[in-house]
């Protein structure tokens, strides 16, 4: 017995029967979606979705067999990429077009969305004409109007289509814990200045909207992930001494298996100190998401056996640590296929093979990984 309910089965079945699927060969969980799994626990599920290119084949209107497994595993969507400044202010105007087909698309499947990212703070992510813009006589006033503007254009157009949105994304730089300096926070005159405004406008104009702060200081330990713990929880501490309406902070979660140890010894070293500082953060009073769930499984074995094992019993750990806080409610993995993970083009194995680092291979199998979120969301403490 799998302790599905009757929906769960029914539900599943017909997922499993859209995916191709036959009943003997599959784990335990296989049949049952991770959203109706974690919500059991009053946890949630979803995963990031891309209109078009890179991924064109991606899209998941596009594509069938990417539809049916988001129908049959998610509750919850983000767009990949179409929400960025470099897609929607390419040129100094609005362009919402391939957004607005992944909005068309979350309602007509009554997905949840949330909306990453208002503002990605590093200056390499800025559309090239706001590196060379010009803000003119009144910097400070001018860069207020351009950021508050966005924040209240978007809101304005998605309502509550979008329930949740990283208002601020990676604004703490890893190597010093400063806030990022780029011609945005130069003309604004204080990184934190500009933070606070961007979340009181978004506050403002979407009161209905979890409000998050989002980056990727990660559990594993190393002198640059450090500091980078220790600038988001000073700029964490910032926002409630000033009254800064942040709901949540957003990790991202791209776990990675980046160091020759096995996954025992890994964990180990992670655990203490990343327990401290979630219970650093939650003492502050802010709810936890995972917003962008993967694993780099760079050096992890050739073999592919060992490797899922790996890969799985990695991610199982650091979801059993995540969710012994009953402070995080949703969980976003970034992609649910290898194929067309970004860490694949951005941190590539010496072995030249594809990082198996998301729930489905590249033919939208089930992998080990998957049973591992599956058996995570079981054990979760009920919330
Ligand atoms: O996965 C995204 C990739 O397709 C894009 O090329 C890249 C640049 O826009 O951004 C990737 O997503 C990032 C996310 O927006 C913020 N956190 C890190 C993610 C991986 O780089």
């Amino acid at each position: 017995m799998t302790g599905l309910t009757r929906r769960e089965m029914l539900a599943a079945g017909a997922a499993a029967a859209a995916l191709g699927m036959s009943g003997s060969a599959t784990a335990q969980h296989e049949f049952a979606g991770l959203n109706d799994i974690a919500m059991r626990k009053g946890l949630r599920f979803g995963s990031a979705v891309a209109w078009g290119q890179p991924n064109a084949d991606r899209a998941s209107f596009a594509n069938p067999a990417y539809a049916a497994l988001l129908e049959r595993d998610c509750g919850l969507l983000v767009p990949e990429n179409e929400l960025k400044w470099q897609w929607t202010r390419h040129t100094q105007g609005y362009n919402f077009a391939q957004f607005d087909a992944i909005a068309d698309y979350a309602a007509s499947k009554a997905y949840k969305l949330r909306g990453h990212t208002l503002f990605w703070a590093p200056q390499k992510w800025f559309p090239e004409w706001l590196v060379s813009h010009d803000f003119g006589a009144q910097p400070a006033k001018a860069a207020e109007a351009l950021l508050a503007d966005h924040v209240r254009t978007v809101c304005k157009r998605y309502g509550t289509k979008i329930y949740s949105y990283d208002v601020v994304n990676e604004a703490v730089e890893p190597s010093t814990g400063a806030l990022r300096d780029t011609v945005v926070t130069r003309a604004f005159g204080s990184g934190e200045a500009m933070l606070d405004m961007m979340f009181h406008t978004a506050k403002a104009e979407a009161p209905h909207a979890e409000l998050v702060y989002n980056d990727y200081m990660s559990w594993e330990r190393g002198t640059e992930d450090e500091t980078h713990i220790t600038g988001v929880l000073k700029l964490l501490e910032g926002f409630r001494k000033r009254g800064t309406p942040v709901d949540t902070l957003g990790i991202q979660s791209h776990i990675r298996l980046l160091k020759d140890l096995p996954v025992a010894a890994i964990v180990k070293e992670s655990e203490g100190p990343w327990r401290k500082f979630l219970d650093e953060v939650t003492a502050m009073g802010y709810k936890l998401a995972i917003t962008e769930f993967d694993v780099n499984d760079k050096k992890a074995p050739t073999d592919i056996a060992a490797r899922d094992a790996m890969v799985a019993d990695y991610a199982k750990a650091y979801l059993d640590v995540m969710f012994s806080y009953k402070q995080l409610k949703d969980v976003l993995a970034w992609g649910m296929v290898d194929k067309y993970s970004w860490l694949t083009g951005f941190d590539p194995r010496a072995d030249k093979t594809m990082i198996r680092g998301c729930p489905y291979d590249a033919e939208f199998k089930a992998k080990p990984l998957r049973e591992a979120m599956a058996s995570a969301f079981l054990g979760a403490p009920a919330r």
